[in-house]
């Protein structure tokens, strides 16, 4: 009787483990975008625009297309501070996690005023 229960034991301790890695290799991805216009976005994978999220981790992609117009991409919120520099042209990918009832704003730091969006994870 006692060997049956043990291996049961172990099966249930590698699916726990298996389930975990692959959770950490599939984080939800959110893509942002800034330039080479006067545009700065937040879509879903999908391509939505991003007005709220689950609270959680996620992969965000930020490609900045900066070009002569000076612009990067600048994500504030609760635990959160990234940003691409003005000069930056490129791609760049950050772990970052949003936290419950919390409002989180990304602008274009030169031009604020006329490119900024917002969402709430929920
Ligand atoms: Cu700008």
């Amino acid at each position: 009787m006692r060997r049956p229960l043990r291996l049961v034991a172990l099966l249930a301790v590698s699916t726990l483990a298996v389930a975990s890695l692959a959770s950490a290799q599939t984080l939800p991805r959110l893509v942002g975008k800034t330039g080479p216009a006067f545009t700065i976005s937040l879509k879903t994978a999908s391509g939505a625009r991003v007005t709220q999220v689950k609270a959680g981790t996620y992969t965000l992609v930020v490609t900045d297309r900066t070009g002569t117009d000076a612009h990067n991409f600048h994500l504030t919120g609760a635990g959160v501070d990234l940003k691409t520099t003005v000069g930056f042209v490129g791609t760049k990918t950050w772990r970052v996690r949003f936290q419950r009832g919390k409002t989180y704003r990304f602008v274009c730091d030169p031009h604020e005023l006329a490119m900024h969006g917002s969402f709430r994870a929920v």
